[in-house]
């Protein structure tokens, strides 16, 4: 059975030169492009894919890091891609991620973890239709 889950390369990995790097790992893996849009994120987008967040004191934070610059969104299909690609990201804080991951290698920082990830397939669903609305 395949799934769809949304990954960000975020402005910290577009930056830093990481976008070959983030799409190598995924296809190694075996998940499938779908999608893919170079895209800086106006403030509404933002607040919208991180709405669950919207309580927390590092959102204003968030919210402004997500737009800071372009960032690429992409769509994964596979078998189990949210949690397929959840393991190749690593876990949120990147020195407590694993290297040999993408953010136990590459990221040292909370607030710049270089990728997002969907957290379940509803999230999945829910995140495609903000960045594709059409195409799914
Ligand atoms: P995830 O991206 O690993 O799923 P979430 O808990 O959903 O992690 O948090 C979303 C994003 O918010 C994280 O990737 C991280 O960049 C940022 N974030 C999470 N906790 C903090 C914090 O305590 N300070 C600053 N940024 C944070």
């Amino acid at each position: 059975m395949s799934e769809r889950t949304l990954v960000l390369i975020k402005p910290d990995g577009v930056k830093r030169g990481l976008i070959g790097d983030v799409i190598a790992r995924v296809e190694r893996k075996g998940l499938k492009v779908v999608a893919m849009d170079l895209r800086t994120l106006d403030v509404d987008t933002a607040k919208a894919h991180y709405a669950e967040h919207s309580e927390r004191p590092f959102f204003g934070e968030l919210v402004e890091f997500i737009t800071s610059g372009p960032l690429v969104a992409l769509v994964l299909e596979g078998p189990r891609a949210v949690e397929a690609f959840r393991a190749l990201a690593g876990l949120t804080d990147p020195v407590k991620s694993a290297p040999g991951t993408i953010r136990g290698d590459h990221a040292l920082e909370i607030g710049e973890n270089v990728v997002h990830g969907s957290d379940s397939p509803e999230s999945a669903a829910r995140e495609i239709k903000i960045f594709f609305p059409d195409r799914f």
